[in-house]
């Protein structure tokens, strides 16, 4: 077996790190937003999706992948659409390679620019580990600040598949989900079918779903996020997103671990912590 690299590279011109673990599972990481780009479990295939119309630039939100939503999720707040978290910088705070695992933490601490778009002071970190089939990115918020403070946060995550109308989403059954300009439902289904436009957020779900393909499975676990959401923007809203291509809609099903239905309240000093699983099977 050899041993787990931990790799700066640039990755579309911008600075990231590549994590290798020793049985070869792999994933990339940019700074820029502390953005996971890139997931290929040992012995397997791709299962992020990334738009090969995603902008790098520095400044942009990248589409694809994994983008951190904080403090905001949305344009449930004031600040910029899905937070901050997802367009600034973050540093690397800790790498770290094991017999069987890689792994990178990523912090953000609040600056003047935060500070003007949300007057308050905390530390983030994100941290990402790989081994073998399984991927787990946990984020840490601090209120660093003599105040308590309130946000919501998701991983907002694009999940890759062959064709998004061969897939099914497990778990889901039985909770209810609110779901833009509509009154909130319940899902009667045994699976979420995707053949349309989905955007929801199911309130009060499962900690594990099973996103089920004809020849794969992927299973989602996750801690103390409360919140599903569900999306995919099918083909009309597909064609006027500038960063997907026009059947980019068919590859991807964002299935994000949310706390976003009720917003938390962080005490000073207080801090929080939520994790999400992906494991290939
Ligand atoms: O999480 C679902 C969602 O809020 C959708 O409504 C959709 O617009 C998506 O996020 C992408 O948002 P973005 O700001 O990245 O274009």
């Amino acid at each position: 077996m050899t041993e787990a690299r931990i790799d700066p590279l640039q990755f579309h011109g911008q600075p990231a790190l590549s994590l290798t673990a020793p049985d070869g599972a792999k994933a990339v990481i940019l700074l820029h937003g502390a953005h996971l780009v890139s997931w290929i479990p040992a012995g397997g295939a791709e299962r992020l999706y990334l738009s090969e119309r995603a902008v790098f630039d520095g400044k942009s939100a990248v589409r694809g992948g994994v983008p951190i939503i904080f403090p905001q999720f949305a344009e449930r707040g004031s600040g910029p659409r899905h937070g901050f978290a997802r367009t600034r910088p973050w540093q690397v705070e800790l790498t770290r390679g094991g017999v069987d695992f890689a792994l990178a933490s990523f912090t953000l601490r609040a600056d003047a620019e935060t500070r003007s778009l949300w007057p308050h002071d905390f530390r983030a970190e994100f941290t990402v580990s790989l081994s073998g089939a399984r991927l787990d990115m946990e984020l840490d918020i601090a209120n660093t600040g003599t105040r308590p403070f309130q946000f919501s946060c998701a991983l907002h995550s694009y999940l890759r598949v062959a064709d998004v109308e061969t897939v099914r989403l497990e778990g889901l059954q039985g909770v209810r989900y609110e779901s833009a300009g509509a009154a909130v439902r319940r899902d009667n289904g045994h699976a979420v079918i995707v053949d349309d436009e989905i955007d929801r957020i199911y309130c009060g779900a499962p900690d594990t779903l099973l996103l089920r393909e004809p020849h794969r499975a992927l299973a989602l676990q996750s801690e103390n996020f409360p919140d599903v959401v569900v999306w995919n923007p099918w083909e009309v809203q597909c064609r006027r997103m500038a960063d997907m291509p026009a059947d980019g809609f068919r590859r991807m099903l964002c299935i994000e671990a949310a706390r976003v239905a009720q917003p938390l309240e962080l005490a000073a000093g207080a801090e929080w912590c939520g994790r999400q699983c992906l494991v290939a099977v």
